[in-house]
């Protein structure tokens, strides 16, 4: 691992893999203020749980989720167009804060409540066509810690593990969805909830 000058007297690691570029920030957050935002969104948000259809089946998704963003940028998933519900001030800020450190803009993010360790997500890319081609994806962590497994789509030798702690900051970008798949699996043990949310950039003239 790499110390890296992404940010703003902010000590980040950068994980070194094969056709991916990924950054952490481990101490995004401070811990108290990690905490009580952590709080905060438990009771604030608006958590649905949803269903997918998996070959033809429906099944509930294993954690509860919403969708936040900019008026018009709408994401479609399982054949469903999910709305975004309009960003709080806080939200905002939050916002402000890891675009800066970023240095790009987003306009969603989609909000995961993992409510212990028999919630999870299954493998997956971020590589909706809505997101477009080299999609910058920033995901912070809050609650219990949680892991994230990396697994390369080619060389299925190529795999990695990270914990993200609460306030932990991951910086996705370049070929990482396309090259990449991740996964938070089931840690039974694990009796705490966590939050995640990924902001993201819905691209509206996608082809
Ligand atoms: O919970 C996480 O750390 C990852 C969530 C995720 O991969 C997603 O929402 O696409
Ligand atoms: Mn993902």
């Amino acid at each position: 691992m790499q110390q890296s000058s992404l940010c703003f007297g902010q000590s980040s690691e950068i994980i070194q893999l094969k056709d991916a570029e990924i950054e952490l920030l481990p101490h995004f957050l401070p811990a108290e203020e990690g905490g009580n935002l952590f709080e905060n969104l438990l009771e604030a948000v608006d958590w649905q749980s949803e269903t997918i259809r998996i070959a033809g089946v429906e099944r509930l998704v294993p954690r509860l989720t919403a969708w936040y963003g900019d008026k018009g940028a709408s994401y479609t998933y399982s054949g469903v167009i999910h709305h975004p519900i309009p960003w709080s001030e806080q939200l905002l800020a939050l916002k402000k804060r890891i675009e800066q450190v970023c240095q790009t803009s987003f306009n969603s993010a989609l909000f995961n409540l993992y409510r212990d360790g028999r919630d999870s997500v299954a493998w997956h890319s971020d590589d909706e066509p809505e997101l477009g081609a080299k999609p910058i994806i920033a995901s912070l962590s809050l609650g219990a810690p949680r892991s994230l497994q990396l697994k390369h789509k080619k060389h299925k030798d190529l795999r990695h593990k990270l914990t993200l702690t609460s306030g932990s900051l991951l910086v996705m970008r370049g070929d990482t969805q396309r090259c990449w798949q991740h996964q938070v699996p089931k840690e039974p043990a694990i009796t705490e909830p966590r939050i995640n949310i990924t902001f993201r950039n819905i691209v509206t003239n996608h082809k």
